[in-house]
């Protein structure tokens, strides 16, 4: 996410860090630095003028300049500006507390309207909520049908009425879910290719019809200072309650992250991350402001964790470890248990500094996949008793999985290096790695 400008700043940065003592004059040249930075990564120039002036209001100043460390405290002032920019405190959706509470998705065409209603729908669902997927895009025929597969996927009910306009399938709608304790009505709205009237009015009568709790405007990162100006429309012409924006996953700049809050006012409340359903996040700009300084976001991949793993579990694992008791056995679940929270490079970008470090290092999900495939050509007695896999029990091994005796060699070897490692810090030899580390 926003790698290019993760990386200039992060440079500007270094310099700074290694300039010893700080000057007004070495500030400024790195406030040059950081603008430049800005405005590449398509950041809207009023809010880049805005945003340099007031690092520069804070940084230039006694407190600043005869600190102990000038150059961290210049990137806590980033930092915090940074996260005033994104809106300072994470803004959370309307609660689901009436039957029904109504949300309008809207927004322009392609922005991912219909994924974001899936993926709403899957989160409620998750928390015990009963969705139902109203199609009210009867623009494009294989709109409905669109909303109805994703609908069936996740066994969420789906409302659409042939031959009626969109205002009067969602009023309808929402009479349905009165009658048949819905808790949250999800109405999937149609787009444009630019704001038109006859949308607006379209989706200021869905708005009158339906009174919903919560109007989201779907804007989509790729596109820039557009998606800023058609939130900042969609905010004077119809209210919208909170953006959603889209496709942070892809290689978007950051401009639209960066200036749709202070653009348009309206607070940015969730992040759609990926195509799959499960891809979305709650927006929260102190998180985005770290992951873009390049410190990493260890709060949500705890909260990735929490989702995906079991508490109990990893505490079981953690005793095993440091008794060294663990075999091939736990070592299988825990690689299922981390591919549950995604792919291994995104998860390592979250830890703070290993952004930089990781810098170019390709994670060989291969190689995972390899040692995966060799465990399970063991017995289930060599899984739990590694020792006992002798020279024709690696060639038998080596030969189901499709590898060379070498790689079961290897394994065996990093295995039995790191139950030495695990047994050592159980017994708490290994200095400035306490126990209870590993928790997550
Ligand atoms: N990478 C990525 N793709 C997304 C995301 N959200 C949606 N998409 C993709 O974007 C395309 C358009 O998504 P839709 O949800 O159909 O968009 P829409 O706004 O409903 O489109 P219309 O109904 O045609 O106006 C699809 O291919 C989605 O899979 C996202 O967060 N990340
Ligand atoms: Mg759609």
């Amino acid at each position: 996410m926003f790698d290019a400008l993760s990386d200039k700043l992060e440079a500007t940065f270094k310099k700074l860090r290694g300039a010893g003592k700080l000057s007004e004059g070495n500030i400024k040249d790195s406030m040059r630095e950081v603008r430049q930075a800005l405005l590449e990564a398509d950041v809207n120039f009023k809010v880049v003028k805005r945003f340099i002036a007031s690092v520069q209001e804070e940084a230039i100043g006694d407190k600043v300049l005869k600190s102990i460390e000038p150059g961290q405290q210049i990137i806590k002032i980033v930092h915090e500006q940074l996260i005033k920019l994104l809106g300072e405190t994470a803004v959370p959706l309307a609660p689901i507390d009436k039957s029904p509470t109504v949300y309008m998705v809207c927004g322009l065409q392609g922005s991912g309207k219909t994924t974001l209603c899936g993926k709403l729908a899957l989160m409620y669902k998750r928390k015990k909520k009963k969705p139902l997927l109203v199609a009210a895009d009867i623009n494009r025929p294989a709109a409905v049908k669109q909303l109805k597969v994703l609908a069936d996927s996740i066994q969420v009910e789906h409302f659409f009425l042939e031959g009626k306009q969109p205002p009067e399938i969602c009023h309808e709608a929402v009479k349905y879910a009165e009658k048949n304790f819905i808790d949250l009505v999800i109405l999937d709205t149609a787009g444009r290719l630019h704001v038109d009237d006859e949308l607006m009015v379209e989706l200021e009568q869905v708005k009158k019809k339906t009174e919903p709790d919560e109007v989201l405007l779907v804007a989509d990162a790729m596109t820039g200072q557009d998606a800023v100006n058609v939130a900042k429309e969609f905010y004077e012409r119809i209210d919208i309650t909170g953006v959603v924006l889209s496709k942070l996953d892809g290689d978007a700049r950051g401009g639209a992250a960066l200036s749709i809050r202070e653009v348009t006012k309206c607070p940015i409340k969730l992040a759609s991350v990926g195509e799959k359903l499960s891809d979305l996040e709650p927006f929260h700009p102190e998180r985005l402001a770290s992951r873009i300084l390049g410190m990493g976001d260890i709060v949500s991949l705890v909260e990735k964790a929490q989702e995906n793993i079991n508490e109990a579990e990893a505490i079981k694992m953690q005793e095993k470890l440091l008794k060294a008791q663990f075999d091939f056995e736990d070592f299988l679940e825990q690689m299922k248990q981390i591919k549950k929270m995604g792919p291994l490079d995104s998860l390592m970008k979250m830890i703070p500094g290993a952004g930089k470090a990781l810098k170019g290092v390709k994670i060989d999900e291969k190689g995972v996949e390899r040692m995966v495939a060799i465990i399970k050509s063991m017995t289930i007695q060599e899984r739990r008793n590694p020792l006992m896999i002798d020279g024709s029990r690696k060639k038998r091994i080596a030969v189901g999985s499709g590898n060379s005796v070498q790689a079961v060699n290897q394994l065996l070897k990093q295995f039995f290096a790191m139950q030495k490692m695990f047994h050592n810090m159980g017994k708490g030899k290994l200095k400035g790695f306490p126990r209870g580390a590993m928790r997550f």
